[in-house]
């Protein structure tokens, strides 16, 4: 009996220049296709000592730390691709529908490709405050209709439909492509294995479908022994998928998943389903708490969106089916990785809001240190 030799990802050439440049015998490119990159990509894959323990013995849980992609999500990602085969098509203009991430992406990477971008965003306070002012800041043309993300993605489907602008949501199949580097990464990350479980959250699903795409290609291309479990994670004000229908007003404190009728639905039941995983959902308060314990247990901020990756692993693991798993698939040791998809200085006023203010204190050294209880 003997296991079929896996081979490893072909090395990198050369200094980090981007994922196109890194993956680019796995993507839709030529070598005259002109690459528009910020170097995205190359994100760190951090163990997390406080998350293994919590998870049991014999368990590795690492968090894909995405949020240190060029403009803060791994929407870049699949933005460089998306706005290379887009100027390469010869457009002078792309459109996005956007909960926030995707509209900061699209904006800076119109930005540097000298072309106009256009977003539609959901009403009120539905956008956090980092992914608006980095939209505007770069000159996209920012539109905030009276209506919420789904509302939104279906009038920029018939806008971009009826006029001579790309549509860069991640039903565009190149968002597709550069997201499913994530995958590529996590495994040379983990040294030539996939994890034996990947979370992540699912909002509008363009992720999970990306990075289950990655594995697959990895695997069919004998890259990897053996395929992770995928569980995806919705709000639970926001999750059509775990309730079978879509949910016409969404609402959670993670606003970037608050989306009631996801565009790539049936892909991510599928990831689902031939991976043998979940999709669930988290309360707004799993994902406070998973917030504040990667923040102050692990040192690593995210917005709050993100955190319902690791919110549902511990709901997982406090019902029993962490454990399950590991009986399933008969594993001595466990890998998990977590992505965080999105920085936490996105949404300033949910961390501030989230923790204790500063204390005001006189300008003394005794008031301080009264204060630091040392008086
Ligand atoms: C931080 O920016 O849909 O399941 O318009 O910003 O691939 O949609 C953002 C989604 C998770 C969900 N985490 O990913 C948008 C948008 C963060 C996000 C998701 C988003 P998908």
């Amino acid at each position: 009996m003997s296991a079929t030799q896996v081979l490893p990802l072909p090395a990198a050439k050369g200094p980090w220049k981007g994922l196109i440049n890194r993956y680019r015998e796995y993507l839709p490119v030529t070598d005259k296709t002109p690459v528009i990159t910020l170097n995205e990509g190359n994100t760190p894959l951090v163990h997390c000592c406080h998350l293994s323990h919590i998870c049991g013995p014999n368990t590795d849980v690492f968090i894909k730390y995405e949020g240190l992609n060029p403009t803060g999500s791994f929407k870049d990602r699949g933005m460089t691709m998306a706005v290379t085969k887009a100027v390469e098509e010869g457009s002078k203009a792309i459109m996005c529908a956007s909960t926030g991430n995707t509209s900061a992406s699209a904006a800076a990477y119109a930005a540097r490709a000298g072309i106009t971008c256009a977003v539609l965003i959901p009403s009120g306070k539905n956008v956090a405050l980092g992914k608006l002012a980095q939209a505007s800041i770069a000159g996209a043309k920012v539109i905030r209709i009276e209506g919420n993300f789904d509302q939104a993605l279906e009038m920029v489907r018939v806008l971009c439909e009826t006029n001579p602008i790309t549509l860069v949501n991640s039903v565009n199949p190149y968002r597709i492509e550069g997201q499913k580097t994530g995958s590529f990464e996590i495994v040379e990350q983990l040294g030539g294995v996939a994890p034996d479980l990947h979370c992540l959250p699912v909002g509008n699903a363009g992720n999970i479908t990306a990075f289950w795409k990655g594995y697959t290609e990895l695997h069919q291309r004998n890259h990897i022994a053996a395929l992770p479990t995928m569980w995806g994670f919705q709000a639970a004000g926001a999750a059509p998928i775990v309730l079978g229908h879509p949910v016409p007003n969404p609402d959670t404190i993670a606003t970037a998943i608050r989306i009631g009728n996801p565009a790539s639905w049936k892909q991510a039941v599928a990831a689902r389903d031939e991976s043998k995983g979940k999709i669930d959902m988290v309360t707004d308060e799993e994902i406070t708490a998973a917030y504040k314990h990667l923040a102050s247990k692990e040192g690593i901020f995210c917005e709050p969106s993100s955190a319902a990756s690791v919110a549902g692993l511990l709901k997982m693991v406090n019902a029993g089916q962490l454990d399950a798993l590991r009986k399933e698939r008969g594993l001595k040791h466990m890998n998990i990785v977590c992505v965080l998809t999105g920085h936490g200085l996105k949404d300033p006023d949910y961390a501030t809001k989230s923790a204790e203010p500063p204390v005001v204190v006189p300008a003394t050294m005794e008031a301080v240190l009264g204060a630091l209880g040392m008086g």
